[in-house]
């Protein structure tokens, strides 16, 4: 699945057309992560479909429950910005900036430094780069590009080999461990357990996919985690801010 959706990606920057500067404050998704509002910082994600669950939200308005994330207190936002799998599109990304406070991160699959100068361009305040679609040295480089367009990095890994082949060659500020294996789908909180007793100390740590429940969350706080990137789970409940409420117990 990932090495399909590559494909797409080099097939789109290929024809890739930036879009006009706009006008955005940057807000540092790296601090707003380091102080969270609650015990464990919470990443709430806009994510209308996936590829493993097709559609999840039904009358998808993307403002309407980027407001609703803020107001029960999420740290952050994640903003599905792949058209093609994921269902999401650059227009929400810069419409949700435009309407809550918190920082953004760009969800989509990057791989060259035209999505990095995009992501700036459209709002964002946080790229993803996924170890797994990257060499390292690559992975190197377009985070420091990102850093120099004044953009935090969340730099996600799915494994432990992954996560050593990064770590030979740069130690990230923000990793995060996405507990969904992208070749099955399945997701297994506790792949969270092993890699983080291999995460220097100075590095955020956040737990990613498949957390459903307060004993969830408290299960990946006991393993290091820092902070939450939660998506399904908030997006299939009627009301976000009760939703999150209901999460943090
Ligand atoms: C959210 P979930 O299981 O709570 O909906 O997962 C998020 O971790 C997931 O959407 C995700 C993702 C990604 C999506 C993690 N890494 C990379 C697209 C690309």
């Amino acid at each position: 699945m990932l090495n399909k959706i590559l494909e797409t990606k080099k097939e789109e920057i290929s024809r890739l057309v930036l879009p006009e500067e706009g006008q955005f404050t940057k807000r540092s998704f790296y601090d707003a992560l380091k102080n969270p509002n609650r015990h464990i910082g919470l990443i709430a994600e806009v994510k209308k479909a996936s590829p493993s669950k097709g559609l999840i939200k039904e009358n998808f308005h993307p403002v309407e429950i980027a407001l609703a994330y803020e107001k029960g207190g999420a740290d952050c936002l994640s903003v599905l910005t792949d058209v093609q799998y994921f269902q999401g599109a650059n227009d929400y990304l810069t419409a949700v900036k435009n309407a809550v406070n918190i920082p953004i991160l760009r969800k989509d699959f990057i791989i060259d430094e035209l999505q990095i100068e995009e992501a700036r361009r459209i709002g964002a305040d946080a790229i993803l780069l996924i170890g797994e679609a990257l060499e390292a040295e690559r992975l190197k480089e377009l985070y420091d590009d990102a850093h120099s367009k004044n953009l935090d990095v969340l730099v996600e890994v799915h494994d432990i080999e992954t996560l050593e082949r990064v770590l030979k060659v740069f130690t990230p500020k923000l990793l995060g461990v996405n507990n969904r294996n992208l070749k099955t789908f399945e997701t297994n909180i506790h792949q969270l357990k092993e890699i983080a007793q291999l995460i220097p100390k100075d590095t955020l740590l956040v737990g990613e996919s498949g957390i459903y429940t307060k004993e969830d969350l408290d299960t990946v706080k006991s393993y290091g985690a820092s902070a939450v990137l939660v998506g399904e789970s908030l997006m299939r409940k009627e009301n976000q801010t009760e939703a999150i409420k209901e999460l943090y117990g």
